[in-house]
């Protein structure tokens, strides 16, 4: 199966979401064994004496010392909040649940996020609005195959989610249609049965668009919606001013490819509306999902076997990473921080005073832009992330990141943040800790050590035990992922992402135990919804949303629309990816993809380096041509450093909702270099 000394990476064929029958992994998975062994790994603590002082290899008691010193002076001088935290969602939920509870109670302070808040904010947002819970997938992924009709907007899963791309398969095996809806002709599109070929930041429009004809065509669920909804009446008030040729004058989705698109949605016994980042990474994101929920209510999916909304999971645990209190907003068990009875209950679990307990703090971007400025951060410590790579407009943040007292960052290899901290920490790596992940059907897996780690390596568990003790942290934190999980259970009981019913045991009997699942006699919840929805009245809502378009639209200076996301080889920022050979091999340059007729206009020739140049900076990188993208748009891959880094180019406008920065559109323009 796989490379790398002593460990193999095999597909877990009793997952359906890994694959099923035969397994499937994606290139990442097949050659993650590599990453246990890549040449420059973390295995010692590194300090540096001054800023500008080189890092050097001290013992794990220097670097601890260190940084408790250093928080303790911080905070006697600025006050608590003067500390934050960042967190990932690639973090177990062990890791993730200590880290929020780190932030909370032995620093004390309001200022934490996580990486998710650049993934599945808007999503997150527009479920919890919709209908009261946020789980990525309602029902099993193996109800994919049973969907006659899946609307698909925004996601590249041939790259992106190899494995999911199986279910699609047994879905058209059966008959099954799929829509795309995605500016570039990509490998995911090709596979359609129709593509909607939106212009970037226009989904809204086309969604809405898609209800009126939905309304007019008469595919409407009545029954369902009086039974079921609230708010149709005052959506349908908003679509009316979505005529068909309006929408295609918004969004370059000529007409009679909407009318049939929303009759294989309309006709369809079992339908499925998913989202992916393409759609929601917008300043209007949150509203984006928003759009596509309520279309998905009026035709009356949500709450059927083998129908309804979802929207597509992220990183390795990109749905337990955003339950347990990484969030600004949030205590375990997706509580909200500001709900005094959720207070009451983590702060009993914490052995703490709920009055102790801070309040909501900076979500990721508005964290990173105020670090080192007067009042804001003066230290951060950071666990799984690489945001002077993936950050929307990355230059700043790397000049915020400059700026601090003090940066602590814990990884396994030398990331670009890495490299720029005081002190780094050596983590060990997913193959060689045991610790419980979530994904995006909602089911908790184990996920067992595979292999020893590397002597000085220690764990997040540790490091954040070690941190505790120093500190003089109230409560207890435990090192071992098994007592944090226990603890995790306590502190999610009674909440909406309940695991109080899961344990180590049940999830390797069951192979993953579906949450909520609010006691250990209790089967777990493959398919939320199908009775009633997690609103206080049991019923979803839909809520009017009107189109915006993007933060900033193209203009004489700045002309194209760059999108940016992912290329199948590799993985977010590149921290991992970019030091596996067969990896750099399969994908070594970065890249803008370009339309052969925009090039022409420009003077630009396949192969040229082209300047690309955004009201933040400019980056330079490789012409690619191809005809599969809008002439109106190019596409740069975020997953390098240097010169070709594309978020030195992005907008970090908010969605006002979610907080979610606009990746997905900013205007640019090109010149050959
Ligand atoms: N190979 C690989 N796989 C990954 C990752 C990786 O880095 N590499 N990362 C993982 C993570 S954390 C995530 S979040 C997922 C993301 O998975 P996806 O959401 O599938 O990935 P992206 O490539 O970011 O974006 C998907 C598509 O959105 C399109 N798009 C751009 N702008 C718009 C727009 O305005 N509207 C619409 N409808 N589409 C638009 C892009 O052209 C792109 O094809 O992938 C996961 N899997
Ligand atoms: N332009 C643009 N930018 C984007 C996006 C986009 O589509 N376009 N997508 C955004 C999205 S969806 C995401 S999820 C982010 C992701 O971007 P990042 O948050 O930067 O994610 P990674 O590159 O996975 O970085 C994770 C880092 O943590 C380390 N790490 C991994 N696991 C652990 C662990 O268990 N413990 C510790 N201590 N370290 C660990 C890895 O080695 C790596 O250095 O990028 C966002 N940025
Ligand atoms: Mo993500």
């Amino acid at each position: 199966m796989l490379v790398g000394p002593g460990t193999t990476v095999a597909p877990r064929e009793d997952i359906p979401a890994n694959g099923g029958d035969g397994g499937a992994l994606c290139q990442k998975g097949w050659t993650a064994g590599e990453l246990l062994d890549i040449p420059d790994r973390l295995t010692v603590p590194l300090m540096r004496a001054r800023r500008d002082a080189p890092l050097e290899p001290v013992s794990w008691d220097a670097a601890l010392d260190r940084i408790a010193a250093g928080i303790r002076r911080i905070q006697e001088a600025h006050g608590r909040e003067a500390v934050a935290v960042f967190g990932g969602g690639g973090l177990t939920n062990e890791k993730a649940y200590q880290l929020g509870k780190f932030a909370r109670v032995a620093l004390r302070t309001p200022n934490i996020d996580y990486n998710g808040r650049f993934c599945m904010s808007s999503a997150a947002a527009a479920q919890n609005r919709a209908f009261g819970l946020d789980r990525g997938l309602p029902v099993p992924i193996t109800d994919i195959a049973a969907a006659d009709t899946i609307l698909l907007a925004g996601g590249n899963v041939a790259e992106t989610m190899p494995p999911f791309v199986r279910h699609l398969t047994a879905q058209r095996e059966r008959g099954g249609r799929l829509i795309v809806v995605d500016p570039r002709e990509t490998a995911t599109a090709r596979r359609a049965d129709l593509h909607l070929q939106v212009t970037p930041g226009t989904d809204l429009a086309l969604a809405n668009g898609l209800l009126h004809l939905a309304i007019t065509e008469g595919f409407i669920d009545k029954a369902y919606l009086d039974e079921r909804t609230a708010g149709f009446e005052d959506v349908r008030t908003v679509i009316n001013g979505y005529w068909p040729e309006r929408v295609e004058r918004i969004t370059g989705v000529p007409v009679p490819a909407m009318r049939t698109a929303v009759r294989m949605l309309g006709e369809a016994a079992n339908a499925l509306i998913l989202t992916a980042r393409g759609a929601e990474q917008h300043a209007t994101g949150t509203d984006t999902v928003t759009a596509f929920i309520n279309l998905a209510l009026a035709l009356g999916l949500p709450g059927r076997p083998g129908s309804g909304f979802g929207c597509l999971t992220g990183q390795g645990n990109g749905q337990g990473g955003r339950e347990h209190g990484q969030k600004a907003d949030q205590l375990p068990g997706y509580r909200r921080i500001d709900d005094p009875a959720a207070r009451e209950h983590v702060a009993r679990v914490w052995g703490i005073d709920p009055g102790d307990l801070p309040g909501p703090g900076l979500s990721a971007t508005e964290l990173l832009n105020a670090l080192g400025t007067p009042g804001g951060p003066r230290a951060l410590l950071l666990f799984g992330s690489n945001p002077v790579v993936s950050a929307p407009d990355a230059g700043r943040v790397q000049a915020r990141l400059d700026a601090l007292d003090l940066l602590v960052v814990s990884d396994f290899v030398p990331s670009e943040t890495a490299v720029r901290a005081d002190v780094v920490l050596p983590a060990a790596q997913w193959a060689e800790e045991t610790g419980t992940i979530t994904n995006l059907e909602g089911r908790v897996l184990l996920r067992r050590a595979a292999r020893p780690r590397p002597p000085g390596v220690r764990t997040d568990l540790e490091i954040l035990a070690a941190l505790a003790e120093r500190l003089a942290a109230p409560g207890r934190f435990g090192a071992e992922p098994a007592e944090v999980f226990d603890e995790l259970r306590a502190a999610s009981a009674g909440g909406l992402a309940d695991y109080s019913g899961i344990t180590y045991e049940r999830i390797v009997a069951e192979t993953g135990v579906f949450w909520p699942c609010p006691g250990e006699d209790h089967p777990g919840t493959p398919r939320v919804f199908l009775d009633r929805f997690a609103t206080p009245d049991g019923r979803a809502r839909l809520v009017p949303v009107d189109h915006r378009g993007p933060a900033e639209d193209v203009c004489a200076d700045y002309p194209v629309y760059l999108t940016t996301g992912r290329v199948l080889a590799h993985y977010q920022s590149g921290a991992q990816t970019r030091r596996v050979r067969a990896l750099v091999d399969a994908a070594p340059e970065p890249y803008v993809e370009i339309h052969p007729d925009l090039a022409g206009r420009l003077g630009i020739e396949e192969g040229d380096d082209v300047r690309v140049t955004s009201r933040r900076g400019g980056a330079v990188a490789m012409a690619r041509f191809s005809t599969a993208i809008r002439r109106d748009t190019v596409f740069m891959p975020f997953h390098w450093a240097g010169p070709a880094r594309a978020n030195l180019l992005t907008n970090p406008a908010l969605d006002p909702t979610s907080r979610m920065p606009e990746f997905k559109v900013c205007a640019v323009r090109l010149e050959k270099k």
